[in-house]
């Protein structure tokens, strides 16, 4: 993943685009990435989810084109796209246009026509480390766009439009969680969601003796889009057999009971499915309280059981996991997991703030000895959810 601490706001944005266009963007929005703490591959599940948003977004600027085209700019020192208004809401070229064309379909299935438009985007969200870099350019996009046409849009319609974007026109078959915690993380919080309601509650997560340490394995393996269907089919085959409408309303009473029906890899699925949800509760409860010992025990907890029953992890992530309590400073670790979709990617740890840096720099080196590859580390606290920077 690459790590841009590049401060982006309208004063950075600004410019550039008038650069780019010769004129002043009209709207510039933002919308972070996401690091989910725990409750992991619960959300397709409608199981709990308790992620926190990052501090580094998205930033999205516009206003409308004078040429009746739209031109839009993926990121700084890329070409400008020129793309004709009918062609806008259907999947095309570049690839990376395809979450602009997504949200600008589905803003239309609203009743709302994004009329012609100068876009460009700009970034310091890593990408390819599994931050959910795209939920925040969607959520990004559509906050920028339903402000420049006067649409009122709800944070909930905007992380289910991201959703369905990745679905149709990114063929990402996801949950709701990314989407949703770009939409409507705050600052010095994290966020527990309900997926089978949506309702949501903001935890404090803003004790400055504890820190966020987010560490990229710097691998993604390949089997992780094929993989990621087939969880969701197992658990869906799971909840057929337990004879329940989704994992959700199973426990583990009822996994155990029916065992032999599930079969071997279903069984571990739904075990993990609703050991997972107990796990995101309890560490809830323990955050909200500052009882980061009992935090870290759920993130083992759930660390183990992504493992050894969903199977996503991957040697180089359980590596770095395991680092975590064999470096010199390990006891000013509470507890550490892998983060996101799996098969690679980063790892989370909660870990005293006095420590932070020395901890990260041991995991860098200790990570390069046991596997050789070359990784960087980021300290974030929880930033806020999708906002209009500026409007004129
Ligand atoms: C990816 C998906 F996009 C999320 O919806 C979620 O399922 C996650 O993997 C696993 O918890 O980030």
């Amino acid at each position: 993943m690459d790590l841009e601490q590049r401060e982006i706001n309208v004063g950075t944005i600004s410019p550039y685009f008038e650069q780019y266009f010769g004129h002043k963007p009209t709207v510039v929005a933002a919308s972070p990435g996401r690091v989910n703490l725990i409750g992991e591959h619960t959300d397709y599940n409608n199981g709990f989810v308790l992620p926190m948003a990052l501090e580094n977004n998205c930033v999205v600027a516009v206003a409308p084109s004078p040429t009746g085209k739209h031109r839009w700019c993926g990121s700084l020192g890329d070409t400008i796209y020129e793309i004709p208004v009918e062609e806008a809401s259907e999947k095309g070229e570049p690839f990376w246009s395809n979450y602009v064309r997504g949200v600008v379909a589905l803003l239309g299935r609203r009743g709302i026509e994004v009329g012609p438009v100068d876009m460009l985007i700009d970034s310091n969200v890593p990408r390819g480390g599994g931050l959910s870099s795209s939920a925040a350019l969607e959520v990004a996009v559509c906050t920028a766009l339903a402000a420049q046409f006067d649409a009122d849009i709800s944070s909930k319609d905007k992380a289910l439009i991201g959703q369905a974007v990745e679905h149709e026109f990114v063929n990402v078959p996801c949950g709701i969680m990314d989407q949703f915690v770009s939409a409507h993380g705050k600052k010095g919080h994290a966020l527990m969601l309900d997926c089978a309601d949506l309702e949501y509650k903001l935890i404090p997560m803003d004790d400055p003796e504890v820190s966020v340490l987010v560490l990229d394995s710097a691998v993604k393996h390949s089997l992780a889009d094929g993989a990621y269907g087939q969880r969701r089919k197992q658990c869906e085959e799971a909840a057929r057999i337990l004879n329940v409408p989704s994992l959700r309303e199973a426990d583990l009473q009822m996994v155990e009971a029916a065992k032999a029906e599930l079969g071997d890899v279903r069984y571990r699925r739904a075990r993990h499915v609703v050991g997972e949800n107990n796990r995101v509760q309890a560490f809830a409860g323990a955050i909200a309280t500052r009882n980061w010992d009992a935090a870290g025990v759920a993130m083992r907890g759930s660390h183990a059981s992504l493992r050894d029953d969903y199977e996503v992890s991957c040697p180089e992530v359980d590596t770095l996991v395991s680092l975590c309590d064999s470096i010199p400073s390990a006891s000013s670790i509470y507890g550490a997991r892998m983060t996101g979709g799996g098969f690679g990617g980063c790892i989370v740890a909660l870990v005293k703030t006095k420590d932070v840096d020395k901890v990260g720099q041991e995991l860098l080196d200790a990570y390069r000895a046991a596997t050789g590859i070359e990784t960087i580390y980021l300290v974030t606290r929880a930033g806020d959810g999708a906002r209009v920077l500026s409007r004129k």
